[in-house]
């Protein structure tokens, strides 16, 4: 069965440039701004951090959180965009520096799961069921500090507080090794199916795949994807491009290693992706030296290779795949795949 794509980013791709090193070097857009250009981009889907979607929630009352989620709704009607996912933004608070759901205090714990209900709230008034949680600072920055075990049934006590919140919400989680912690506590798709399992309801907690976070933990994102996909967790995807291990790069996809998009593709085609409403999320920056006019050509770009790169999947010879691997001839396989994408 062939895949269905429909293609989302989130607000925070179009950015203003600052880094750890120096500040904005674009002027800032506002979210009106940002949503009028998603269909013109080529993309009718919006991911949200539960702050994106209701700013200033914390000075706000449950709800008036639900009523200005509403009224977002509203607007995304108008401009015939869909909400993809709402992700609660706990990086960010004072109460979350030492991470939300693993923090040694209590308070701060607590602060962590009020927030993702909040952001439950919002994804209800938003029509959609899907809540992604990027760990953050669910980690450590030296190992004595948390206690790993602990902290992973503190993380499945969460979840399964959000899972009794809401009976329908599913609970997708978004794993990265590294940065901004020294050592994260759910580093790959093993880690987070494996973290399912030992949730009350596993069927409603899946999998996140991001091109980069796969490459920092040294893994093929096809492979991860592949995994998440034999447990029918893969519910949605960041896709983006990395080189090598360093700092979260986020750069176009397919800008480093057109194989390694190659396979991505090839695997979610393969399978189907999209057709259980799967969306296909870019998540790219573009890079600082951007100047604003030209500042969203990371999105199109990472769009249009895509949809080449799935034109290559498609055109494959797979008869002769089939028949190198059953010859175990694999020096051709690799000179056919090389092949292909040269020509
Ligand atoms: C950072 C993550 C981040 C999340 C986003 C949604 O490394 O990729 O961009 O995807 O905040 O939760
Ligand atoms: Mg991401």
């Amino acid at each position: 069965m062939e895949g269905i794509y429909r293609f989302s980013f989130g607000p925070w791709n179009i950015h203003e440039g600052a880094d750890p090193f120096g500040p904005a070097v674009r002027r800032s857009m506002k979210l009106s701004e940002k949503l009028d250009l998603y269909k013109k981009l080529g993309f009718d889907g919006v991911q949200f951090h539960d702050d994106d979607a209701v700013p200033d929630m914390n000075n706000l009352s449950p709800g008036q959180i639900i009523d200005q989620a509403k009224q977002l709704r509203n607007i995304l009607d108008d401009h015939g965009l869909a909400a993809e996912f709402v992700a609660p933004r706990l990086w960010e608070d004072e109460r979350t520096i030492d991470g939300g759901y693993t923090s040694n205090d209590k308070a701060c714990r607590d602060y962590a799961l009020d927030r993702s209900k909040r952001a439950i709230d919002i994804a209800n008034a938003l029509g959609i069921d899907l809540l992604v949680l990027w760990l953050a600072r669910e980690g450590t920055y030296i190992r004595e500090s948390k206690d790993s075990k602990l902290a992973v049934e503190r993380l499945t006590g969460s979840i399964n507080q959000m899972l009794l919140y809401d009976s329908k919400i599913r609970i997708c989680i978004e794993p990265k090794p590294n940065e901004p912690m020294d050592h994260a506590f759910i580093p790959t798709a093993g880690h987070a199916v494996a973290l399912a399992q030992l949730c009350i309801d596993p069927d409603r907690v899946g999998v996140n795949i991001e091109s980069a976070h796969a490459i920092l933990a040294g893994l093929d994102p096809s492979d991860e994807m592949g995994f998440a996909l034999a447990f029918n967790k893969l519910w949605t995807v960041h896709l983006n491009d990395q080189n090598g291990l360093k700092f979260d790069q986020d750069k176009s996809f397919a800008s480093v290693d057109i194989r390694r998009a190659f396979n991505q593709v090839r695997i979610l085609d393969k399978y189907g992706y999209g057709n259980k409403g799967e969306w296909v999320g870019l998540d790219v920056k573009a890079m600082r030296s951007q100047k604003f006019d030209v500042s969203t050509k990371h999105l199109t770009n990472s769009r249009k290779n895509f949809l080449k790169l799935l034109e290559l999947s498609r055109s494959l010879d797979e008869e002769k795949v089939e028949e190198l691997i059953a010859g175990r001839d694999y020096e051709e396989l690799d000179n056919l795949i090389l092949s292909h994408l040269l020509a």
